[in-house]
């Protein structure tokens, strides 16, 4: 058991050292599967990705046309609501901000949010500044291996933090939509499903922002 030398609670106090793990979060190496509703089935030949609204062109990629997009691995650290938090996370995917930087999309001047349209209707939505950071990722891979279906097979949102840069603008792990089917850009917000149940907006897990009371 050489490998069990370290707990999980010397884990945990290794990166509340490093100032990694946010207040009121404990550490996991397990990846619990959160969501609300049914696991979509996907069929990859009629899947589609569709970027709408606020956009100079409306496009539509299927996943071979989406494949052929420039691609980024990222490793981050990712704080879920219900207070597990998994370090070093290795995800592989598309940037927006690349997407954006090499004009695959346009987003007209007057774009200022994003919503993540997902399978079943589900949505979360963010200020487009804030998805052009890079740790915000649309994700095919984890771990070098394609999503499992329960984590948002075949692509999805994430969000983390960077282990250098701890304390960093982050989002709880809820603001990264799996099954995603669409991006909409936006002039002006609007509160996606978690959002509208009552959780915070800002969702910024190193301010513990949970919950809204309004
Ligand atoms: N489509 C969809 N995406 C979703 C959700 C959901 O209900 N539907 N839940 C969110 C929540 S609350 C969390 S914590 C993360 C969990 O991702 P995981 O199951 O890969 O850990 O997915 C987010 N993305
Ligand atoms: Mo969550």
């Amino acid at each position: 058991m050489l490998n069990r030398v370290f707990g999980r609670k010397d884990e945990e106090n290794q990166v509340r050292s490093e100032n990694r793990l946010p207040p009121g979060q404990s550490l996991t190496r397990k990846f619990p599967v959160l969501h609300y509703g049914p696991v979509p089935r996907t069929d990859l030949s009629t899947w589609t990705l569709r970027i709408f609204g606020a956009v100079a062109e409306e496009v539509t990629w299927n996943w071979e046309q989406f494949n052929q997009l420039p691609r980024t691995d990222v490793t981050m650290d990712i704080h879920c609501v219900t207070r597990w938090s998994k370090f070093d996370t290795q995800w592989q995917g598309v940037s927006l901000k690349t997407l954006i930087d090499q004009g695959f999309i346009k987003p007209l001047p007057s774009a200022k949010y994003v919503i993540q349209h997902c399978e079943y209707g589900f949505t979360t939505n963010l200020p487009l500044d804030f998805m052009l950071e890079d740790n915000v990722l649309l994700a095919t891979h984890f771990d070098g291996k394609p999503l499992t279906p329960d984590h948002g097979y075949p692509l999805r949102v994430v969000v983390g933090s960077f282990a250098d840069r701890s304390e960093a603008k982050s989002t709880y792990f809820w603001k990264g939509g799996k099954w995603l089917r669409g991006l909409e850009f936006r002039a002006d917000d609007q509160l996606g499903f978690w959002e509208k149940a009552g959780y915070n907006n800002n969702a910024d897990p190193w301010r513990e922002e949970r919950f809204s009371y309004r």
